[in-house]
């Protein structure tokens, strides 16, 4: 599925995040940067060592909930990894939306910083973290539209959403935007 927001779009696919082909994808990375299972596993595997080395060398202290770190991508094809760090759901009263939004915002300042044409993100705290989908794929798609409407360079920002479960919420969101 795809949608034309000005002169960029957000695009939906069902697929594995390690497999894409875009100038930037979004790990969804723990505080510690310390990797770990689900996206971040299959990042790491595909990219090698020596992406970690780069997060322990220039992140020591990690990134905070809501922010993101920029590295290379390794044995990736794509330019740059974005590690972005998605909060632990915790019931809905610890800003967790906020910083859902705040996660995905600072990766595309990124993208555009480091001027990506393409994007792909995950469902960022969807998995391990327990975010519910459909209220993350709200927050995920309507912080990315506002982003891109605003952004003056066309930019395609790519969900890739590994089960049918998550790409549905995620699609019925994204219909509810051109009705
Ligand atoms: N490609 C795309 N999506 C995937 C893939 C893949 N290869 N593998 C899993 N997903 P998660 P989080 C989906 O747990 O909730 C890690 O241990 C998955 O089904 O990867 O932000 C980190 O180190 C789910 O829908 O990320 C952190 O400690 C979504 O991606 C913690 O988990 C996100 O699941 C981060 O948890």
């Amino acid at each position: 599925m795809k949608v034309h927001f000005g002169i960029s779009r957000i695009e939906l696919v069902q697929g594995d995040i390690a497999q894409q082909q875009v100038d930037a994808i979004v790990n969804a990375a723990n505080a510690q940067l310390a990797g770990g299972g689900g996206v971040d596993g299959a990042i790491h595997r595909a990219a090698g060592p020596t992406v970690m080395e780069e997060t322990r060398t220039r992140y020591p202290l990690g990134c905070p909930t809501g922010d993101a770190v920029a590295t290379g991508a390794g044995k990736l094809t794509v330019k740059f990894l974005f590690h972005a760090v998605g909060p632990i759901w915790r019931g809905g009263r610890e800003q967790e939306a906020d910083l859902l939004r705040s996660a995905h915002r600072r990766s595309l300042q990124f993208a555009a910083k480091h001027d990506c044409a393409s994007i792909a993100f995950p469902a960022l705290s969807t998995g391990a973290y327990r975010f519910p989908v459909d209220l993350a794929a709200e927050n995920a798609l309507d912080e990315t539209r506002t982003f891109l409407l605003t952004h003056p360079d066309p930019l395609i920002v790519r969900f890739v959403l590994f089960d049918a479960g998550t790409y549905a919420a995620f699609a019925r969101v994204l219909d509810g935007f051109i009705q």
